[in-house]
């Protein structure tokens, strides 16, 4: 079918980028929410932009489930506590909890009760056909990696803070949210808005030339 395609003037698209790009670099990943809800509306628009990602063979491998209910939230607030505290007891090398010194991270995770909404990110390995047969999908992770970035940046563009969370390993999210066995759990984004007091680490992203480099 044919592209309907968008275009801008050159002046048009510059202004465009540089206002996205202002918006975007004011994201900030937030660890202390309070409890107001998010609209439904927001929350659905969203999750529209996510899931209108690219995906390998266009098999959009993603599927988002979102919880908001506290009886769910502290089931996963204390399955991510067990995970967490054998994480930061035992799994984790010194060289990464010297790493997350910045961030002032430990096992307790408040925020997965206090934020209004988590959205469990699962990535469907492969597909289920009729007879049970199993249908391939390519490049799952880059596919749900950017899917969850089209989230994250349509949240923020919203006004709505977001902090992806990844307890190792996730696998509870899949007996709490009775997901099936050809997902897995990819990454639980906490979504709400800042508590008053929420402090974020100082912490800067690298110079744009270090990141970036025009070959030719
Ligand atoms: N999952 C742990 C540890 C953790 C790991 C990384 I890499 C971070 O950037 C932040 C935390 C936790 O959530 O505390």
């Amino acid at each position: 079918m044919k592209l309907q395609p968008v275009s801008y003037s050159p002046d048009e698209a510059i202004e465009r980028a540089q206002r996205f790009a202002e918006d975007m670099v004011r994201r900030r990943t937030v660890r202390h929410f309070d409890s107001r809800p998010i609209p439904d509306e927001v929350l659905d628009a969203a999750l529209l932009a996510a899931a209108s990602a690219p995906s390998g063979a266009n098999r959009q491998p993603w599927r988002f489930v979102v919880v908001r209910d506290a009886g769910i939230k502290s089931k996963i607030r204390a399955a991510a506590e067990a995970e967490e505290h054998e994480f930061y007891t035992r799994r984790a090398t010194p060289e990464w909890l010297e790493a997350l010194v910045p961030f002032e991270t430990n096992e307790h995770k408040p925020f997965l009760e206090e934020a209004p909404v988590l959205i469990a990110i699962f990535l469907e390995r492969y597909g289920l056909g009729k007879d049970g047969k199993r249908i391939k999908n390519y490049y799952t992770s880059e596919s749900v990696g950017i899917a969850t970035g089209f989230l994250i940046a349509a949240l923020h563009h919203a006004g709505v803070a977001t902090l992806t969370h990844t307890p190792s390993p996730m696998g509870f999210l899949n007996e709490i949210l009775d997901r099936p066995r050809n997902e897995t759990p990819f990454l639980l984004l906490v979504a709400g808005y800042p508590s008053q007091d929420a402090e974020v680490p100082d912490i800067e992203k690298l110079p744009f030339d270090t990141v970036v480099r025009y070959v030719g």
